[in-house]
């Protein structure tokens, strides 16, 4: 049996195998990624951002925890981990131990946690973690969680990589008002406020809600599709993630936010938009690897100096450069 077929039929071993392949971008691994596409398209993908030390990680746990002992009368998920954030504690083993939540899943078939570190040869970072939720997805895993670190670009991947979107906030980092700089609040749908045991956490809400209720009042963009028009409004919701305080209201607003998205239209919207910046993002990397391959690194640099001595313009550089660097 072919790793593919073994991977469909529930092989954990053939799994973490596939992923390894798919991290490295061998050829084995985007051979099987062709094949795994059809089987694709099911799972919810949830991206969890927002600063390093704010919980994201121990608020993941308790989710599994959560979604692996739901409440009676409803259906366990399979759950699946991407963590991007390289100074995840999903990546040492040891941190992982320390993790009472993460001990209860640990031996549990249906949870499968992978930290990625790959940069990704072609298409970077969100490539990678792309290709590693596809694996999940078609791996039959419903609900797929990314975590990233919301610094620089990070946050606005996340947005085009998920369904939904939970910004995780924390009391006392004096971040929040850089959450407005860094545009992270736009992007949520979930926005959880963990480590509220700590001190200043009314301070925190009122901070957040000021912020919400300023966007809100921003002009809402025309929707392509008119059902998509009636709104969310992204619940702030507090969680010591630690002790599992509050995390049922999360898990909720999880399932209400999907059953929002395939009601009103906007879930084909959002899964359009992932996968045309997958391809956009795939096809930016490709043509510029094919267009280094077309002009010698010392054509590239005489044209640059060129560019810097202003013998070319910006314009100029570009015409010679797309024709092959010939002058
Ligand atoms: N007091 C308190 N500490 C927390 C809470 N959630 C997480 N922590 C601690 O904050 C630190 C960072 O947590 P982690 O989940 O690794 O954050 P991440 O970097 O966002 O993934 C760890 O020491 C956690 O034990 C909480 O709700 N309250
Ligand atoms: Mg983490």
């Amino acid at each position: 049996m072919s790793l593919v077929e073994s991977v469909l039929q529930g092989n954990r071993l053939a799994l973490a195998r596939l992923l390894t392949q798919v991290e490295n971008e061998t050829q084995q691994g985007l051979e099987a990624l062709n094949r795994l596409y059809p089987y694709t398209g099911k799972a919810h993908i949830v991206g969890v951002t927002g600063a390093p030390g704010t919980g994201k990680s121990s608020l993941v746990n308790q989710l599994i925890y959560a979604l692996r002992h739901p409440p009676p009368g409803q259906k366990p998920l399979r759950v699946a981990v991407v963590a991007v954030d390289p100074s995840s504690p999903f990546s040492g083993g040891a941190i992982l131990g320390d993790r009472v939540r993460m001990r209860d899943v640990a031996g549990d078939a249906d949870v499968f946690i992978r930290s990625s570190a790959s940069r990704g040869a072609l298409g970077g970072v969100a490539a990678s973690t792309a290709n590693l939720v596809q694996v999940f997805d078609a791996a039959g895993f419903e609900l797929i969680f990314i975590e990233t670190v919301g610094a620089g670009q990070a946050e606005v991947d996340i947005a085009h990589l998920a369904h939904t979107v939970i910004v995780v906030e924390a009391p006392g980092l004096g971040d929040d008002i850089q959450a407005i700089k860094a545009g992270i609040l736009e992007i949520a749908d979930i926005i959880v406020l963990n480590k509220a045991d700590r001190p200043m956490v009314d301070n925190a809400e009122r901070a957040l809600r000021m912020m919400i209720e300023m966007a809100s009042r921003k002009p809402i963009p025309a929707a392509e599709n008119s059902q998509s028009a009636f709104p969310w409004t992204p619940p702030i919701l507090r969680t010591v993630a630690t002790e599992g305080t509050g995390i049922p209201a999360v898990v909720e607003a999880i399932q209400n936010h999907r059953h929002y998205l395939q009601t009103s239209g906007e879930w084909e919207r959002r899964e359009r938009h992932r996968l045309q910046s997958e391809l956009e993002n795939l096809l930016r990397a490709a043509l510029m690897k094919r267009l280094q391959a077309a002009i010698s690194p010392e054509a590239y640099r005489r044209i640059l100096s060129e560019l810097v001595s202003r013998q070319l313009s910006p314009y100029q550089a570009l015409e010679i450069l797309l024709d092959g660097g010939k002058q």
